[in-house]
């Protein structure tokens, strides 16, 4: 029969599995599953409390990284993710677990807010209509989501809670003795009783209300602060890193950036440097994701050492502090505050030409470079190859090694926000150093002795010698010697006699910066802040939670002439008079007052922070989440010290920024005594992308890839020959598929196994529309294995399968169980299809048991087809609840071994056994073996000495 023509096909078996059979059928159990609850996962308690048996057994809580909903919907690149944790889940429920399985929506965003500064339209229509849009697409896959659990952090019930934990944050401090965060009142008590000095030496009651805000904005874990940020006066908008191109404009419109202080928020993330450190340890997470947030933290053991200058010092940070003899110059950030301060009003006599930059005076010179320096960002500044530039700021400081004069630069490459802003410049060592040293003509020593044949004349050399394993050189002062030192020993050396001196100390030092969490922009939460007449912040009580956005009229920040640097942004907010100046009883004893709101909002980190705690218990108006659900769900266990989702699956280019903010924020909610598990996550796993072939034309334009024609190995276009390669997927590349179309053409279990079969999971795949029939090919012959397609009736028997039907399916089992296991899915649907195929083959009616068994087994990759088979069977409830199989051991063993069997110490048997034979069975089978038994010719046996599955040995009287 043609399975090519599917007219023909239809009429001579009307009961096939056809697209048209599998659309019925998925329909038909998608609103079965929705009005009957399938897939809600109960509670101990709260208003989602349910069947005490399923919570009663342990819980497996699976968890996608929920999307943004993008106006354009998916394509069948986004949802593999989300179809491999369906098929967990789907496992999981079927070996005894209560699991929870739900997907929301991360939808505050630019998308939205940039088509609203176009159009005028809220961005919480455009966003509302991409979530239904999406939420449809996603229902038609067949995901086994509790929908009563789901939600967007658009939701004001939703971005409450984001507020209130915004606001346990800022009313709390890191106490570094507890190593943990606490209250802000405790901070502010112990100041009161006199337990801890008020920094300044002042008492506490001599403060005066603005004076105590600005201590405890010091120790605050949310802070505002003055911030040198990428200031875009043509967007009129701050900008991330990320946002600002390598030549210093904004990657939106090509704009100038500036570098600008402006108050904004901080997270004070770097109090948990250590902490989020140590706990990657105890992770089940790629090594690559944690070797990039280790990289990110970017701890480095090192000294601070004071350089005097004019009865004062500057304060460097250095890791390579063994090297202190060979620095032969100082480097200070532009920014730094101690430049004004050492700049002499003339250069000294004899400065170098080259080190002035043309300049009359120092203090020209050091203007000039900083307004140069201001307008590029720090990895422009840091980046490897680019010229080193920098000019003297006319001043020398003292090597404390050595007594030398040293000149002090000021120079880009150094930054502000790390260490201290200031470096010692060891040009013979240092890649950097080298090249500046060299372009401004700077001597150079070498004390590390280099291990090729350079010599020690660093005068000589063509580039640094760096290196952390040699001896080092040239390094002895009047009462102290490094010479002959290795690199640790010689560190351990000097920064003792440093310390000794007082005049440095061994520190440690993170690359990790505070979080810059505030945005000039619409679509975020608003922050719960408001200021008072002194300009005093104060956060509002919970009873005042949500703050809801206020209906603007103009979504788009001000913009203002590009080049103007002195200007500063206007957010949507602010231009919002009755929303932002208010009279409001805080609740603090003071009545009613006039505030001012604070205008900026959450980035939109913010929402994805935390969700995985609210998908908990989401609809509870009294806490974030209650203890008890929490702790059922996500608290610590064996092999799990520090709780967390058991599985969560997401793209691997979230590594640091998102894992990073809601490991944070976790530890803050864990701290303060909210959550148990100072971790969300226990298990990560990165899914590959899908890709999709690109087709070019001789413009290199793109063409659409549906309208393409393969001949012998070339691919044309309206007869053109295009060019054909590997990219992403998408509108723009004109090649995107959706799972619509695939669902048309075959059903979403084919869909389903298509993208589960492609590869392993972790692996980028190429999509390949023309391979997806494969999947519905495996799907039909399971069909026909059950159903008969002339008359629709079920064709199983009830009689027992033979032998080596019941090895594959055992084989199958066990196989399948493991791989589901291990998320592989893969080779999962290898096994099901061989065992398919060998039922096929055998060509007899199927055994009920094989049957069902095979059912379950494809239940959760492919759920619908397997409901339907389930109820053909005679099944009256659900596939999804039912216990998936297990393997008989004795059945899955298929290859043998040989035992030999001696008599005396001679070989007189080999038999063939099964490796999981036990040493009883093996004694009998050996005892009454025909050529034991002649061996033996009726002698007493004294000892049999067994070694299953491998040896016996008859000892006989
Ligand atoms: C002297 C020295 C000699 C250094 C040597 C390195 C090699 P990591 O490991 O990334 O922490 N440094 C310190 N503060 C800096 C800043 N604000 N901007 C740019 N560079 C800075 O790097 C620490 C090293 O980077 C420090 O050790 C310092 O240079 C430089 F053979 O001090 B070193």
């Amino acid at each position: 029969m043609s399975e090519t023509n599917p007219a023909a096909a239809e009429v001579a078996a009307p009961h096939r599995y056809t697209a048209a059979v599998a659309a019925e059928i998925e329909a038909r159990w998608q609103d079965f599953w929705d009005a009957d609850g399938t897939y809600a996962a109960p509670n101990p308690k709260g208003d989602l409390a349910g069947d005490p048996e399923l919570v009663a057994k342990p819980k497996k809580y699976i968890m996608d990284m929920f999307p943004y909903p993008s106006g354009a919907g998916l394509h069948v690149g986004h949802p593999l993710g989300y179809i491999a944790t369906d098929v967990s889940a789907r496992f999981q429920r079927m070996t005894g677990h209560n699991v929870l399985h739900t997907l929301g929506f991360d939808a505050f965003g630019l998308p939205a807010e940039q088509h609203a500064v176009q159009t005028g339209e809220h961005p919480r229509i455009t966003t509302e209509a991409a979530i239904n849009n999406m939420k449809s697409q996603l229902r038609r896959l067949g995901l086994g989501h509790d929908k009563r659990r789901s939600f967007a952090t658009i939701d004001p019930e939703y971005y409450k809670w984001t507020q209130w934990i915004f606001i346990q944050i800022f009313n709390s401090w890191y106490d570094n003795e507890a190593n943990q965060a606490r209250p802000i009142s405790e901070l502010v008590a112990r100041f009161e009783s006199g337990e801890r000095a008020v920094p300044g030496g002042r008492s506490w009651d001599a403060l005066s209300a603005a004076e105590r805000a600005d201590v405890l904005s010091e120790y605050r874990l949310a802070y505002a602060s003055d911030a040198p940020v990428n200031w875009c006066p043509g967007l009129g908008t701050v900008l991330a890193n990320e946002e600002v191109t390598a030549d210093g404009r904004s990657e939106r419109g090509n704009f100038p950036v500036f570098k600008a202080k402006l108050r904004q928020w901080n997270m004070r993330i770097t109090a948990y440097a250590d902490r989020l450190l140590d706990d990657l340890n105890e992770l089940d997470w790629p090594e690559a994701i944690k070797l990039q947030q280790r990289n990110w933290i970017g701890r480095s053991e090192g000294a601070r050492v004071d350089f005097p200058i004019d009865g004062e010092a500057i304060t460097v940070f250095t890791t390579r502090q063994d090297t202190l003899f060979g620095a032969t110059y100082m480097v200070l950030a532009p920014e730094h505050p101690l430049v004004e301060k050492f700049t002499p009003a003339a250069w000294p006599e004899g400065t170098h030409d080259a080190w002035t930059g043309g300049h009359a005076t120092p203090g020209e010179a050091v203007a000039a470079y900083r307004a140069q320096a201001a307008s590029k960002s720090d990895v422009e500044r840091q980046a490897e190859a680019k010229d080193k530039t920098g000019v003297f700021t006319g001043a020398f400081a003292t090597n404390p090694v050595n007594g030398e004069q040293i000149p002090v630069f000021i120079a880009d490459y150094v930054l502000m926000g790390y260490g201290t802003g200031a470096i010692m410049a060891v040009p013979a060592h240092d890649t950097r150093d080298f090249a500046f040293a060299r372009a401004f003509e700077l001597p150079m020593r070498c004390v590390v002795e280099p291990s090729d044949d350079r010599g020690t004349d660093a005068s000589t050399w063509d580039d640094a010698f760096v290196s952390y394993d040699a001896k080092i050189v040239n390094s002895h002062g009047e009462d102290v010697s490094l010479d002959g030192l290795g690199v640790t020993d010689a560190k351990a050396r000097i920064t003792e006699w440093l310390q000794r001196k007082g005049i440095g100390e061994g520190t440690v030092n993170f690359r990790l910066r505070d979080w810059l969490f505030s945005r000039q922009r619409y679509w975020g939460e608003p922050f719960p802040i408001v200021y008072d007449e002194d300009g005093i912040a104060h956060s509002l009580p919970e009873s005042m939670l949500p703050l809801e956005l206020p209906e603007v009229e103009d979504y788009s920040p001000r913009t203002f002439d590009p080049d103007d640097a002195d200007t500063s942004p206007e957010t949507p907010l602010s231009r919002n008079q009755d929303w932002v100046d208010v009279v409001l009883d805080l609740g603090d004893g003071r009545g009613p007052r006039p505030y001012r709101r604070e205008t900026n909002t959450m980035p939109n980190w913010a929402g994805s922070c935390w969700y995985e705690l609210r998908y908990l218990d989401p609809h509870n108006s009294e806490k974030l989440v209650d203890p008890e659900i929490e702790q059922y769900w996500m608290g610590p266990r064996a092999g799990q010290p520090h709780g967390g989702v058991d599985l969560y699956v997401g793209g691997a280019e979230h590594a640091v920024l998102h894992l990073l903010y809601a490991r944070f924020w976790s530890k803050v909610l864990f701290d303060l005594g909210h959550i148990s598990s100072p971790e969300p996550f226990h298990k990560l796993y990165n899914q590959g992308m899908i890709q999709a072939f690109v087709y070019r034309d001789s413009r290199g334009f793109p063409v659409p890839a549906t309208e393409i024609e393969e001949r012998d190995g070339a691919f044309f276009h309206n007869g053109e020959q295009v060019k054909r390669e590997l990219g992403k997927m998408g509108k723009s590349l004109k090649n995107a598929v959706t799972p619509e179309a695939i669902c048309e053409e075959y059903g979403a279990d084919t869909l389903r196994l298509y993208e589960m079969a492609m590869g392993p999971l972790d692996v980028s795949r190429p999509w390949d529309t023309r391979a997806v029939v494969g999947q519905y090919r495996l799907l039909q012959r399971l069909w026909r294995n059950v159903v008969d397609e002339a008359t629709g009736e079920v064709t199983v028997v009830d009689t027992e399968p033979d032998e080596a039907t019941l090895r594959a399916l055992h084989k199958a089992i066990d196989g399948v169980r493991q791989d589901l296991e291990g998320l592989r899915f893969n080779t999962a649907i290898a096994k099901v299809t061989e065992l398919n195929n060998h039922l096929t083959k055998a060509g007899a009616a199927v055994s009920r048991p094989v049957a069902e068994s095979l059912v379950l087994l494809i239940a959760p990759l492919a759920p619908h087809i397997a409901e339907e088979l389930w109820r053909k069977l005679g099944h009256t409830d659900s596939v999804v609840h039912q216990d998936f199989p297990v393997a008989d051991p004795r059945y899955v063993v298929d290859e043998t071994v040989t035992c030999v069997v001696q008599v005396k110490g001679k070989v007189k048997a080999r038999l063939e056994v099964s490796p999981a034979i036990s040493d009883d069975e093996l004694e009998k089978v050996a005892l009454a073996d025909e050529k034991v038994v002649a061996a033996l010719d009726g002698a007493d046996i004294r000892k049999v000495i067994v070694r299953a599955p491998k040896l016996v040995n008859i000892v006989p009287a």
